[in-house]
């Protein structure tokens, strides 16, 4: 494990009860070393089942946690509890009866039992949660239970804290339920009626899943349960339905939440792929090795199928650059494409001859090249064996042996250049033209015979004030390249 070290670490982590109290208690404080602790713990967690039950004051959420609770250490379970400001005691179950308090000091080594007081948290009640969660998934427990009142925490952040979410309601007056946020249906994994010992209770059931069709549509499958929790009645349905919910995905799935980065993040990511565009004319200001280097790291974590990592890229800036690029479009003015090159079919048909056409048409059309000027499109070709005046070219080659499954590994680590670049305010043309010439390249280069030319590709500051630069070849709408099934 990677996980900084603290000395509580090891024991917690073995599951000794004073080294997970002792966790706990300096998560809550925000004591020094806490965020180490939480570190460790996070990078060990997503083998627990986190249920958070949460609702209305008073709906029944204690109640329902110890029947829950008695309920799940029937089935063998070892279970891990926290209380987020409590009014009424965990006890442990009918199981335990009275020989479980408070978590450190139960008797029973198969639960732990934890209350936290929401007020004076550093870095807020839903962080501090989240973190005695994650320690106690880490220390070993099979399903950690988290009460909340569910106020002053967003979905999102329930969301982070536990795999299965189990909203309970008291029966009530019609004006209660419909007070339950929307946002909470969203989330909810199940819905319980407690207190359906009350006469109320059948018509709250009736109101939920009305609510659940209107209001967060398609979720129509969410059950909604019913429970008295002072008696047990509905307990164990409600384990078997928290159970199966475990093994349909929901263990872990809280650790996946966390990695939906925020809205404004979301909002920078869409605009470094929508704002990408092939640019054609670059501006002499140099870029940094740095800075190519930095977006090559950033671009290394592309996906590659078994993790093979097939890419092999030569950076060129100054002469370096100069040198391949005289030695390649001499050799396009001489005529010397490779024979035998088989980049795109022999023969275009339809949809694709339409748009690769519009594309050369529209491009020239910006140029002022008119159509049948062959010198004048030979010209514009050759700035592509210019990296159409880029300070940075890179080529990026690849073993012959791979095979094609390894180009479409390669297209994502391109692809990731290429965003990575738009995040720094720079901009790229991926090149296919650079495979014409093969040889060339691999003389200019050296080469081995092992290693083919995928592609080249230009990097720099987009000259803004360039003709080429208003070209913006249009997309086809997702309705005609997209088949939609089995989503209601
Ligand atoms: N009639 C009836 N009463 C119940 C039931 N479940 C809980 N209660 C009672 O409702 C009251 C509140 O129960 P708690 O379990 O403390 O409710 P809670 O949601 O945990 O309350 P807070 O933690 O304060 O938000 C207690 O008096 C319980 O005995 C039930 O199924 N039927
Ligand atoms: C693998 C690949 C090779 C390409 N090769 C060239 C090229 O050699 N010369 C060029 O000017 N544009 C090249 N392009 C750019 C495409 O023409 C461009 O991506 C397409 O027209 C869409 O425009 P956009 O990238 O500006 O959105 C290539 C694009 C890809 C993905
Ligand atoms: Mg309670």
């Amino acid at each position: 494990m990677n996980a900084p070290g603290h000395p509580l670490l090891d024991p917690l982590l073995a599951g000794d009860r004073r080294a997970i109290a002792r966790a706990i208690s300096a998560i809550e404080n925000g004591a020094l070393g806490s965020e180490a602790i939480a570190a460790g713990a996070a990078a060990r967690a997503g083998r627990a089942h986190v249920v958070g039950i949460t609702g209305a004051p008073g709906a029944g959420k204690s109640t329902l946690v110890n029947a829950l609770l008695g309920e799940l250490l029937r089935r063998g379970r070892r279970i891990g509890v926290v209380a987020v400001d409590p009014s009424s005691p965990l006890t442990g179950g009918a199981v335990l009866g009275d020989r479980v308090r408070m978590g450190e000091h139960g008797a029973d080594e198969r639960v732990f039992i934890r209350s936290i007081a929401s007020r004076g948290h550093l870095g807020g009640v839903s962080r501090t949660t989240r973190q005695i969660v994650d320690v106690l998934d880490a220390a070993g427990f099979d399903t950690v239970i988290v009460e909340t009142v569910g106020a002053g925490q967003s979905e999102v952040e329930i969301i982070e804290i536990a795999d299965t979410r189990v909203v309970v309601c008291p029966p009530g007056l019609g004006d209660e339920v419909q007070a339950i946020k929307a946002g909470i249906l969203e989330i909810a994994d199940l819905l319980v009626v407690n207190k359906a010992d009350l006469a109320a209770a059948e018509t709250t059931a009736r109101e939920l899943k009305e609510m659940l069709r209107l209001r967060a549509a398609g979720r129509a499958e969410v059950a909604v349960m019913k429970t008295v929790a002072t008696r047990g009645d509905g307990v164990a349905e409600l384990a078997d339905r928290i159970d199966a919910h475990a093994t349909s995905g929901g263990i872990g799935s809280r650790l996946a939440g966390r990695r939906r980065p925020p809205p404004d993040e979301v909002a920078a990511v869409d605009r470094a792929i929508l704002s990408r565009r092939s640019v054609r004319r670059f501006l002499p200001r140099p870029v940094a090795k740095e800075t190519v280097e930095r977006i090559l790291d950033v671009a290394r974590h592309a996906p590659s199928s078994t993790n093979t990592q097939p890419w092999r890229v030569h950076v060129l800036a100054g002469a370096a650059k100069e040198r391949l690029c005289r030695a390649v479009a001499s050799a396009y003015d001489a005529g010397e494409q490779a024979p035998g090159h088989r980049y795109y079919p022999q023969q275009w048909f339809e949809p694709y001859l339409s748009r690769r056409r519009r594309l050369g048409w529209d491009l020239y059309a910006l140029l002022g090249i008119g159509r049948g000027d062959k010198a004048a499109m030979h010209a514009q070709h050759r700035r592509n064996f210019l990296f159409f005046d880029a300070p940075v070219g890179l080529i990026f080659t690849i073993d012959r042996r791979l095979e094609r499954g390894s180009l479409l590994d390669y297209g994502m680590f391109l692809q990731n250049i290429m965003i990575a670049a738009r995040a720094r305010g720079l901009d790229t043309c991926p090149q296919a033209s650079w495979t014409e010439f093969p040889q060339v390249i691999a003389r200019a280069l050296a080469l081995p015979d092992s290693e083919a030319v995928v592609c080249g590709m230009a990097l720099g500051y987009a000259d803004a004030g360039a003709a080429e630069g208003r070209l913006v070849p249009a997309r086809e709408p997702v309705d005609r390249f997209v088949t939609l099934a089995g989503f209601d």
